[in-house]
C-alpha cells in the first residue's frame, strides 16, 4: 500500500474564494462601482496568494535584527529588515492604500474601498498593516493639524502611491510609566531657540522603528503634570545622512508574534521635534491618529478570521475521517457555520464604520452619524479583537495537531490576533473610552437610534427573536445612564461590557 501523505490547505485567490465578502460588496458598493471593485480586488486577492505572501514569508523567516555597533565600533542602531519587509511597503504604496483614503477618489465610500484592500493585504503583510495604520493617523493629524511647508511635504510623503517618496509612521506613545495612563508620560519638550523643540525621554514600545516619521507625546518644560500638559510633536527619526536623530536604539522586544515587525525600546536623547497643532490638547490631537489605527485594528482582525476560515474550510475538503471529509460530518460543518457566522458579523459591523468614517472625513455625515462612529470605533476594536483571538484559536483546532505545528504557518495566525486585544487599547481601557464618548459626547442615543432603525427592519422571526433578547440585554445595560444613576464605577464597567 503507498504510504499516505496528507494535501496540504491551499489559500487560492481568497478574494474569489470568499463568496460572503462578494455578497456583502454587492450588496452595499454603488452599482456603477461594483465592477471596477470586483476587478481591483480580485487582482489583489492573486497577489495576496502569490508575491505578498511570498514577501510576508521571507519577512517572517528572517525577522528584524538590531546592530548596535558599526564594526569600528561607532553607535550605529541599525534595524535591518529583510528585502520582503520593504516589498511589502512598496506594495502598500503602488496599491495606494493610504494615498485612497487621502485623494479620496470614491468621495465619502473611498474608506469603505480602502478597507476591503486592507482585509486582503493585512493577512498576507507579515502585519506590515501595522505600519499602515499609523502612517494613515499620521497623515490624518497632519490634515487636521498640520501647517507649513514641511508637515504639509511630510503628508505628501505619507500619501504617496510612488514607492521611492512612501514615508510611514510611527505612534509613540507608550513610556515605562503606562501605555494605558499616558498622563504619566516623562518625555520633556525643551524649546531650541529656533521654533522647534528638542526632545528628552525614553519610549517603551516603538513598533515601526524603521519608519521615516513618529507622531508622539512629550510634555513642554514648565507644563502641567499629568495628560493635560502634554502636546503632540512629529519627529524625524534620521538626520540628512541618514543617521538616527539623537535616538538610541536599545533592543528590540522579543514578541509572542508580530515577529516580521520591528518593536524597539528607544531613548530620545535631544532629538529635534516639530509640535503640531500648537501646544497642549496633545491626547486629544493624538485621538484622531489613534481612532483611525482602531479601525484598522478591527479590520485587521477581521481579515486574519477570514484568512483563517479560508483555509480550514479548504482543509475540511480535503481531510478525511471516518470515511468522509471532515466538511461532511456535520458537528464539523456546525463549527464551521458558526466561526463564519461570527467572522461575517465582524465584517458587517467594520465595513459599516468604515463607510462612517469616509462620510464623517468628506462632511457627508450628520451629528448622528458622527456620535455613531464616535462609538462604535473603541467597540468595534475591542470587539474584533476578542472575536479574532477566539476564532483564530478554534480555527486551528479545525486542522488538528497540525494546527499546532510551526511549520504548517498556521500558529502564526492565532499569535498574531493576540496581540490585537493589547495595543491601540486594551479592552477595559476601550470599554472606559465607550464611557468617555456616553457622558461627554452623548453617544448613546445615536447607537439606540441605529439599533431601533434596524430592529424595525427585520423580517425574519428567527432574527426578530434574537434581535428582541440582544434588545432586552441593551436596554438592561444602558438602564443606569437612562436613569441617571451612573455613579458607582463597577457598575459602569459591568455596563460597557454588557454593552459591547
Ligand atoms: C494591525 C493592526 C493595526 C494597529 C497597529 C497598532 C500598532 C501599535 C501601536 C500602539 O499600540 S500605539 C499606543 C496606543 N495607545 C493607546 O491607545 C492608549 C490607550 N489609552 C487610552 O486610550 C486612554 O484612555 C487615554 C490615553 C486616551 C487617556 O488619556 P487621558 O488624557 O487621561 O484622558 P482624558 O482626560 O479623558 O481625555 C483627554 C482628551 O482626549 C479629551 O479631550 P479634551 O482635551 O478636549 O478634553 C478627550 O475628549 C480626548 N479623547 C480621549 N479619548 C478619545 C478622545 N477624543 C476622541 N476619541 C477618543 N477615543
Ligand atoms: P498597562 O497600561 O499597564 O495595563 C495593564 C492592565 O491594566 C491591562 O489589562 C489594562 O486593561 C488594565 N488597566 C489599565 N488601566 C485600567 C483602567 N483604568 N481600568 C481597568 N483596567 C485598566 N505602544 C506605542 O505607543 N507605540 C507602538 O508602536 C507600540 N507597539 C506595540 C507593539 C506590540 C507588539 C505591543 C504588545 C505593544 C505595543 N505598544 C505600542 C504598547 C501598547 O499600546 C501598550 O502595551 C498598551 O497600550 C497597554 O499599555 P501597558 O503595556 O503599559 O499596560
Amino acid at each position: 500500500m503507498d504510504p499516505f501523505f496528507q494535501e496540504a490547505p491551499t489559500l487560492g485567490n481568497p478574494f474569489e474564494r470568499d463568496t460572503h465578502l462578494q455578497a456583502v460588496i454587492k450588496r452595499f458598493c454603488p452599482p456603477n462601482d461594483h465592477a471596477a471593485l470586483q476587478a481591483t480586488l480580485s487582482d489583489l486577492g492573486s497577489r495576496a496568494a502569490g508575491d505578498l505572501a511570498a514577501a510576508a514569508a521571507s519577512a517572517e523567516r528572517n525577522p528584524p535584527r538590531h546592530i548596535p555597533f558599526d564594526p569600528w565600533g561607532r553607535r550605529i542602531d541599525h534595524i535591518e529588515t529583510d528585502t520582503g519587509w520593504r516589498r511589502l511597503q512598496d506594495a502598500a504604496a503602488e496599491l495606494g492604500i493610504i494615498a485612497d483614503a487621502y485623494e479620496r477618489p470614491h468621495g465619502a465610500w473611498s474608506r469603505w474601498h480602502q478597507a476591503l484592500k486592507l482585509l486582503l493585504y493585512h493577512p498576507s503583510s507579515a502585519v506590515f498593516s501595522c505600519p499602515l495604520a499609523m502612517t494613515d493617523g499620521a497623515a490624518r493629524a497632519l490634515e487636521l493639524y498640520g501647517a507649513g511647508d514641511d508637515q504639509h511635504a511630510v503628508f505628501k510623503h505619507l500619501t504617496s502611491r510612488e514607492p521611492a517618496h512612501f514615508w510611514t509612521s510611527g505612534q509613540w506613545m507608550t513610556e515605562r510609566t503606562g501605555g494605558s495612563d499616558v498622563g504619566g508620560t516623562q518625555t520633556v519638550a525643551r524649546p531650541d531657540g529656533h521654533g522647534g523643540y528638542l526632545l528628552q525621554g525614553t519610549k517603551w514600545f516603538t513598533s515601526a522603528t524603521t519608519s521615516e516619521i513618529a507622531m508622539t507625546l512629550a510634555r513642554i518644560e514648565g507644563d502641567p503634570a499629568g495628560s493635560k500638559g502634554l502636546s503632540l510633536f512629529m519627529v524625524k527619526l534620521r538626520d540628512a545622512k541618514g543617521a538616527l536623530n539623537h535616538i538610541t536604539v536599545h533592543r528590540l522586544k522579543d514578541k509572542l508574534g508580530t515577529k516580521a515587525l520591528p518593536t524597539a525600546e528607544l531613548t530620545l536623547e535631544g532629538t529635534p521635534a516639530t509640535l503640531i497643532g500648537g501646544a497642549g490638547g496633545g491626547v486629544r490631537k493624538i485621538a484622531s491618529l489613534f481612532n483611525i489605527t482602531r479601525i484598522y485594528n478591527a479590520l485587521c482582525a477581521v481579515g486574519g478570521m477570514r484568512r483563517a476560515l479560508l483555509l480550514a474550510k479548504d482543509y475540511a475538503e480535503k481531510r478525511t475521517a471516518f470515511g468522509k471529509p471532515i466538511m461532511e460530518h456535520p458537528l464539523h460543518q456546525t463549527t464551521l457555520a458558526r466561526l463564519d457566522a461570527e467572522a461575517s458579523a465582524c465584517l458587517l459591523l467594520v465595513l459599516h464604520t468604515a463607510r462612517l468614517l469616509g462620510k464623517v472625513e468628506c462632511g457627508d455625515a450628520d451629528d448622528g452619524e458622527t456620535k455613531l462612529l464616535r462609538i462604535l470605533t473603541p467597540i468595534v476594536k475591542l470587539y474584533t479583537a476578542k472575536v479574532g483571538i477566539a476564532v483564530t484559536s478554534e480555527a486551528l483546532e479545525c486542522f488538528g495537531g497540525a494546527g499546532y505545528v510551526e511549520d504548517t504557518d498556521l500558529p502564526r495566525l492565532l499569535r498574531d490576533a493576540q496581540v490585537l486585544s493589547i495595543w491601540e487599547g486594551t479592552t477595559n481601557v476601550l470599554c472606559l473610552d465607550v464611557w468617555r464618548s456616553i457622558e461627554r459626547e452623548h453617544s448613546l442615543q445615536a447607537l439606540e437610534t441605529e439599533f431601533s432603525t434596524r430592529y424595525q427592519a427585520i423580517q425574519d422571526p428567527a432574527c426578530r427573536e434574537l434581535a428582541d433578547l440582544f434588545k432586552t440585554r441593551f436596554m438592561e445595560a444602558t438602564a443606569f445612564y437612562r436613569e441617571g444613576i451612573a455613579q458607582n464605577p463597577r457598575q459602569i464597567e459591568a455596563a460597557m461590557r454588557e454593552i459591547v
